[in-house]
């Protein structure tokens, strides 16, 4: 493809109040997910980036990771519906991350769940249609639930100094937040949720930033919170940034759509410790789930190292092979890993194949092949 080709801008393809910022941070790659705009590069290199995000701060516009907010007398029952994870003992102020399946069991998202009240929820989306999928749900089962996508546009600050930096701004109790928990904190005497969580291993924040009526608009808001924190993040190495493909693939936190679809279920995608339904509540899949316990999965998730020149990221699958070259798998993220040393990558292998230490090839596009080991997620340090 061109390296000029452009993607032509319009309502559909949402901005965030963080945008013109972005813009003027000079990012230089957008990708699109939830038809919403979600930065993929700077100035720097990924590589660049991967250190200064195991070293200092960042701030990510993240807003494309949508709520889906679920209130009303019957909230909690659909929530329990969607997802073969049970929410029984889940605490206000947790946030859980479910898997949610068709009825084929096939995964359809893979959201962080955030219960703010017995009767409010927020699913905080990777890429699928959610809402339309929940509302019809509802309507079919009538249920007593106001599901919308509220104006909230998650920022994330994330990296080791992101507690010092919010301490800054927010006071100690930022100290008290633990993983995948949130609190609710005061920001220009508006009421801001923040959970210690984020789409990377290092430690972070989540500003779940939600307008208020005292301000115009969503941009003027939304900006003031992305300046203050730009501010008082100067003294802590801040840079503006995004998800880090290195930094991802080396946790083994996958990305739906691109690493898994709805042709999976979760046992392939390594998810059983979230699926405690099979043996429990009802859910959406749970008859199809129970029949792939029992007979077992044919295919997982594994990590991929493989040698040869540095691969800068993968734009079409790499296809795995086994020594004696039938196709066991495809490698649908991958990169060089400065830490590693060699290239890593994320691959579904078939079970003949996916013992920690099999040897396999990765095939290039030209067909020409490198020598690779299958792995354990996250990667070896
Ligand atoms: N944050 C929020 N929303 C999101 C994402 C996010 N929505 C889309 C996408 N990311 C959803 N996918 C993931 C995948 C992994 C994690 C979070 C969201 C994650 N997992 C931890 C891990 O695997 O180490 C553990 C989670 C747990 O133990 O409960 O963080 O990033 N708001």
């Amino acid at each position: 493809m061109s390296k000029n080709l452009k993607l032509n801008m319009s309502r559909r393809i949402r901005r965030t109040p963080y945008t013109n910022r972005v813009e003027e941070h000079g990012v230089s790659d957008f990708t699109v997910v939830n038809h919403m705009l979600l930065p993929k590069r700077f100035k720097n290199s990924v590589e660049e980036d991967y250190w200064h995000l195991s070293k200092d701060v960042q701030i990510w516009d993240v807003s494309c990771q949508r709520q889906i907010q679920v209130s009303g007398p019957d909230a909690a029952t659909l929530i329990q519906k969607l997802t073969p994870r049970s929410i029984k003992n889940m605490q206000i102020g947790k946030c859980f991350y479910i898997p949610m399946l068709n009825d084929d069991a096939g995964m359809i998202n893979d959201p962080v769940l955030l219960k703010l009240d017995d009767d409010m929820f927020w699913i905080s989306i990777a890429d699928s249609d959610i809402l339309l999928w929940a509302k019809g749900y509802a309507l079919g089962l009538n249920l007593d639930v106001n599901i919308e996508e509220p104006d909230v546009y998650p920022l994330a600050i994330q990296g080791p100094k992101s507690e010092e930096l919010l301490i800054s701004i927010f006071g100690q109790e930022i100290k008290k937040i633990k993983f995948f928990n949130f609190r609710v904190l005061d920001f220009e005497g508006t009421k801001q949720i923040i959970a210690r969580s984020g789409y990377s291993k290092q430690d972070g924040f989540e500003i779940y930033f939600k307008t208020h009526e005292k301000y115009f608009d969503n941009v003027e808001m939304g900006e003031k919170l992305w300046d203050t924190i730009w501010e008082a993040g100067k003294k802590y190495n801040i840079s503006p940034g995004c998800p880090n493909l290195i930094d991802r693939i080396e946790g083994g936190l996958m990305s739906y759509g691109n690493d898994f679809t709805n042709e999976n279920n979760p046992l392939e995608c390594n998810l059983e410790k979230y699926c405690n339904g099979h043996v429990s509540h009802d859910f959406i899949g749970k008859q199809a789930l129970t029949k792939i316990y029992n007979e077992g999965v044919k295919q997982k998730i594994r990590g991929i190292i493989f040698d040869g020149d540095r691969c800068s990221g993968i734009g079409q699958p790499l296809k795995v092979l086994s020594k004696d070259d039938k196709i066991i798998g495809q490698i649908t993220s991958g990169i060089y890993s400065p830490k590693i040393k060699k290239n890593i990558g994320l691959s579904m292998i078939l079970k003949d194949y996916w013992k920690i230490g099999e040897k396999i090839f990765v095939r290039n596009l030209d067909g020409t092949k490198r020598n690779g080991t299958i792995t354990t997620l996250p990667f070896p340090d």
